[in-house]
């Protein structure tokens, strides 16, 4: 764990989640390379613009940081230039589902063997606040004084209509459950999508929000999608967390 650790200042607000996806995140490295299921060298850590960003800097890894918006297509090009290399992308609501939304979607489509883990706060936090496609009708931040029109969309229930080869959602305040399902996206081959529950303590905090509604399913993801729809229903208000979904099909890569 030590060895992945850098010298750059946390500059996250005292608390953040973001801390705790760090954590669970340099567990999880630790943990496959010691089994020799990753090697250290082969992996690239990328990250999108905004606080989730800043991970890259504290990861003793390759990094590479990427234009707001555009992670995705860059996690792509490195993955196709050497398809050694385990390519895993840092990424925010913002940065994932409004500005690179169109990324997000043929990624998923084209299964490229690459990994994305989106720190899900619901805003625009580096820029202080702002509304994004996660962010609750009602929600009043900077761009939306008197209440956000516009109804959220649901990232899950995107990804299962893309067919998209492994989706999972996760809570950032459970390192154990976080590093569990980083391990098993990053082990799993083609498009692993993992959608991180991240409360932002300064601008948005959900913490007691979702501690009250998270719950866990079981262990075992569908493999057909009528089954991984009975998973990701919200019952009576609670919001599942897990794997919900993984299938084995050809990466893009394999296919070329
Ligand atoms: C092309 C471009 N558009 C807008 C910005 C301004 N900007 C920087 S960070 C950010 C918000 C990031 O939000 P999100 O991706 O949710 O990350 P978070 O800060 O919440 O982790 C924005 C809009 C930018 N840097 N570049
Ligand atoms: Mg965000």
């Amino acid at each position: 764990m030590q060895e992945l650790n850098t010298k750059a200042k946390i500059t996250w607000c005292a608390g953040c989640p973001n801390s705790q996806i760090l954590v669970a995140f340099r567990e999880a490295i630790t943990e496959l390379t010691s089994q020799d299921k990753l090697k250290i060298e082969n992996i690239v850590a990328t990250a999108g613009i905004g606080c989730h960003g800043k991970i890259a800097e504290y990861l003793n890894l390759n990094t590479y940081t990427s234009l707001h918006g555009r992670l995705i297509p860059t996690m792509t090009g490195i993955k196709t230039a050497n398809s050694n290399l385990t390519v895993i992308g840092f990424s925010g609501d913002g940065d994932a589902y409004a500005e690179g939304i169109e990324h997000l979607i043929h990624a998923a489509r084209r299964n490229s063997d690459i990994k994305l883990f989106v720190h899900d706060n619901q805003i625009f936090a580096l820029t202080t606040g702002q509304v994004t496609p996660t962010s609750p009708k009602g929600f009043k931040g900077k761009s939306t004084p008197f209440g956000n029109l516009d109804e959220p969309f649901d990232p899950i229930l995107l990804m299962l209509s893309l067919n998209t080869s492994f989706i999972a959602r996760t809570f950032a305040l459970d390192i154990s459950k976080t590093k569990e399902i980083m391990k098993r996206a990053i082990e799993h081959k083609g498009f692993a999508f993992v959608d991180i529950i991240q409360p932002c303590i300064t601008f948005f905090d959900t913490r007691e929000y979702f501690k009250e509604r998270i719950f866990w399913i079981d262990d075992q993801p569908a493999d057909n999608p009528e089954i991984a729809m009975q998973k990701i229903k919200n019952i009576k208000g609670k919001i599942p967390c897990g794997i919900f979904y993984e299938i084995s099909k050809p990466t893009f890569e394999a296919q070329q």
